[in-house]
């Protein structure tokens, strides 16, 4: 009875092994397609600055989990913006940690070691910007997918490449 027991269960792991990896490759672009979906929260394919903030304020919040109006490291690097589970599963976790890094240093202008909101709002309207591609004001799906700065170094990050 042993036997094809662990063949069966050898099967259905190998089943799973291959599913994960036929899906893993677009994972990261789902990733940025769900957070997408979260800021457009009126549904109709783009998003402006008010949508931004109002999702930058919600994701500050849900970060700042002493309440204290600051972010530290630990406390952004315990946030998971979706990708640390995909990064493990690649055995990229490093790189999604360096990335996560980088973009805190990047968050905290002053360089004190915690990001305020005043700092995080400054470098989420920077990124709208440099990832409004027309100038139009408005980010596009695919506009936000591919230019949003955290969205596309955490996806460079776990190796997605679509
Ligand atoms: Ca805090
Ligand atoms: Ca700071
Ligand atoms: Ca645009």
């Amino acid at each position: 009875m042993k036997t094809p027991t662990i063949l069966a269960l050898a099967a259905a792991l190998s089943m799973v092994a291959g599913a994960s990896a036929a899906d893993s490759a677009s994972e990261g672009r789902e990733l940025a397609q769900l957070a997408f979906s979260s800021v457009d929260q009126h549904g109709n394919g783009y998003v402006n600055l008010g949508d931004m903030e109002t999702y930058r304020d919600l994701v500050f919040v849900s970060m700042d989990g002493d309440e204290d109006e600051r972010i530290t490291l630990d406390e952004f690097l315990a946030w998971d913006f979706g990708f640390a589970p995909l990064a493990e599963d690649r055995d990229r976790f490093v790189a999604y940690e360096t990335a996560m890094k980088v973009v805190f240093v990047f968050w905290d202008r002053n360089g004190d070691g915690a990001v305020t909101p005043a700092e995080h709002r400054h470098a989420i309207v920077a990124d709208f910007r440099r990832a409004d591609l027309d100038d139009d004001a408005l980010l596009t799906e695919a506009e936000f997918t591919n230019g949003f700065s955290v969205i596309a170094a955490l996806r460079a990050a776990v190796g997605s490449d679509e």
